[in-house]
């Protein structure tokens, strides 16, 4: 396995109309978790990757574990809660250029993972684990799993990556502030967008935003910086990946994890830091050209293609 993930996916709704979702008639129905989300993107550029989770026992638990099987990534440890329902979350266009996200996932199936969905041996067979401070918001059982899960790959040699992921609507600001500097700190790669690196570390530049996650002991801060790309600080390298130019904005949700998904593949071919993140910035960027969290998402042709296609020699 080159990359297993770790955390929720809902069935997402999406209004097929904009404006106040009491007037929707027809939604759409799609598949979104910010940690499947990587994994497609990765199966979808050729790797190998697992996602574990627990699911409602309900039609749409089953749609997600079809749907993320489907996508070619490995549902072996995903289980069944008889007594608690899948996660949803709602997708409201109020305007062509506003989104509102509204989730119904409170003590969903998934918000009881527990140690006990971990198998010590399956994350020690993998290159990466990818976990995201999504997790840990949604209970005490999961911020423990997600420790677990941490304290395995540490333990087999498997590279932590960690994307802050901040979604304020799940828990109060302070906490969410002292488990994702707890966590950023213990991931071997840390993903953080500049907005998250200030609610982290307070206000200041990327440099010093990216010095303070580097002292909190992570070994590779990769920080998202929109359209700007991306601002990259290791022992062996640092400095800006140029972002890609982006004809038009269709739907930004789901570009975070696109860009993991990029800098991941880039790094299990072998590519320096440099050039993986630059694979990331273009697979994030084409994720916000269309509309769904993982759509977007390309294959190797279509990201070869796209990369071609606005060449930078940047790196
Ligand atoms: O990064 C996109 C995710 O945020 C989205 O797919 C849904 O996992 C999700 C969440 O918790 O918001």
């Amino acid at each position: 396995m080159d990359v297993i993930t770790l955390g929720e996916t809902m069935v997402l709704f999406t209004p097929k109309s904009s404006g106040l979702m009491r007037y929707a008639g027809d939604f759409s129905t799609k598949v979104a978790g910010a940690e499947s989300n990587v994994a497609i993107g990765l199966a979808r550029l050729g790797h190998q990757t697992g996602w574990i989770s627990r699911l409602g026992k309900d039609e749409f638990g089953e749609k997600i574990q079809s749907f993320i099987r489907g996508e070619g990534v490995d549902v072996s440890q995903v289980t069944f809660d008889d007594s608690a329902s899948t996660g949803l979350y709602f997708k409201e266009k109020l305007t062509a250029n506003e989104l509102r996200l509204k989730y119904y996932r409170s003590d969903s199936a998934a918000s009881r993972m527990s140690d006990d969905d971990l198998d010590e041996t399956y994350i020690s067979n993998a290159r990466f684990l990818h976990v995201t401070g999504i997790t840990p918001a949604l209970s005490e059982h999961c911020f423990e799993t997600v420790l677990k899960a941490m304290e395995y790959a540490h333990r087999n040699g498997v590279t932590v990556v960690f994307d802050p992921n901040l979604r304020r609507k799940l828990w109060t600001d302070s906490y969410a502030r002292q488990v994702l500097r707890k966590l950023s700190g213990m991931a071997d790669i840390v993903l953080p967008g500049i907005d998250e690196a200030e609610f982290i570390f307070g206000q200041s530049d990327h440099e010093s935003l990216a010095q303070a996650f580097f002292d909190n002991g992570a070994k590779t801060v990769i920080m998202k910086l929109g359209k700007k790309g991306a601002y990259v600080h290791s022992d062996q390298s640092k400095g800006f990946v140029e972002g890609f130019p982006v004809e038009q904005v269709v739907d930004p949700v789901g570009a975070g994890d696109g860009f993991a998904a990029g800098c991941l593949s880039g790094l299990i071919d072998g590519l320096g830091l440099k050039e993986a993140v630059k694979r990331g910035n273009a697979v994030g960027a084409m994720v916000t050209m269309v509309d769904g969290d993982v759509e977007g998402l390309p294959g190797k042709a279509r990201l070869t293609e796209f990369m071609n296609r606005t060449h930078r020699d940047d790196v």
